[in-house]
């Protein structure tokens, strides 16, 4: 899917409305920078997030200029255009479970700047790379060309891209590599990113940590890794509903998919009236390829081979008989 780059966008406006996906690294780190880039230029351009930044960004600088707030209830026309940051669905930008009859003023523009492969085009205008690791590598090479950085917004750039490769394991180009080499000029302070960005886990996360390894379901045949975390799981561990990608990125990252022995790992989440099924693939022995489950079951989403994500309104038992199923009809014998 080949589109133009809109950037002419941030030229011709002067009063942006910045929008965030769920705030993780990347959204952060690319929403800060772009806000003092526009306002180097005089404009005006204010960030908003649908939920509160996790205390685990606290150390990144200028965390205070994303506001935490029901972005349904934004006056719009205070500004000339809306820009999304990081989001490869318009659902990832408000509470799509307590407001799902909510759209944005249709007669104003969006420019949406993301590099999500399954990102349908939902803006009028783009600045859209889905080869980039992250919206921070597009930041930095399509926006930020002529403009000189400060060592807090290299900083913040560096982090968007380590948190979206894992410090640099998935979705790493030398285009990646290269940005990344040029950030370390300036003050990024490389092995204390590192080692925040590794440890992550406090002893609270540690106690739901523990709960989310003891509810895992191995599957046999075929072979894949389950955890299944429904509403009432998360109200018998007092999780609530912006804290849960938090757990869920730390109990995968850490425990997951260092599985070795299963190829596959599924995260199904209980949301209003439907269920989310998050997928990865080990590279190296999954060889099925989880972008050809669209349009399959009742399954809408999309992604990678080894990374996709698919919503559906059947029950859990289904939702697993059905992704047996498919990884059965989708195994490719050569990669
Ligand atoms: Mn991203």
């Amino acid at each position: 899917m080949q589109r133009k780059s809109d950037i002419n966008i941030l030229e011709k406006y002067n009063k942006f409305v910045i929008l965030i996906s769920s705030p993780d690294g990347d959204s952060i780190g690319s929403s800060i920078v772009l806000k003092q880039y526009l306002e180097d230029q005089g404009k005006i351009a204010d960030i908003y997030a649908g939920s509160k930044i996790n205390k685990r960004y606290s150390f990144l600088p200028n965390t205070d200029q994303i506001k935490a707030t029901d972005t349904t209830k934004i006056n719009y026309f205070e500004y000339e255009i809306i820009i999304t940051i990081d989001a490869g669905n318009l659902s990832q930008l408000y509470n799509m479970d307590k407001y799902p009859n909510f759209r944005f003023p249709e007669n104003m523009g969006m420019l949406s700047i993301d590099h999500h492969e399954s990102n349908p085009g939902y803006a009028r205008y783009n600045i859209y790379d889905k080869e980039a690791s992250s919206t921070a590598e597009i930041i930095y090479t399509q926006i930020l060309k002529e403009y000189q950085l400060t060592d807090s917004q290299a900083q913040l750039l560096f982090f968007g891209i380590v948190s979206d490769t894992g410090f640099f394991r998935w979705a790493t180009t030398s285009k990646t590599l290269k940005v990344a080499s040029e950030l370390t000029k300036y003050n990024v302070e490389y092995d204390k990113l590192s080692s925040i960005y590794t440890s992550d886990i406090n002893q609270k996360d540690a106690d739901v940590f523990q709960e989310l390894i003891k509810r895992t379901k191995y599957h046999k045949r075929p072979k894949f890794v389950y955890l299944y975390v429904s509403k009432r799981i998360m109200e018998k561990l007092k999780i609530r509903e912006d804290e849960l990608q938090n757990y869920i990125n730390i109990y995968r990252s850490h425990f997951q998919i260092s599985l070795s022995d299963y190829p596959i790992y599924l995260i199904i989440t209980e949301k209003r009236d439907f269920y989310i099924i998050s997928m990865r693939g080990n590279p190296y022995t999954n060889n099925v390829n989880f972008a050809k489950f669209a349009g399959h079951s009742d399954f809408e989403g999309g992604g990678h081979k080894n990374a996709a994500s698919y919503s559906s309104k059947k029950n859990i038992k289904e939702i697993i008989k059905d992704i047996s199923l498919l990884v059965k009809q989708f195994q490719e014998t050569t990669k």
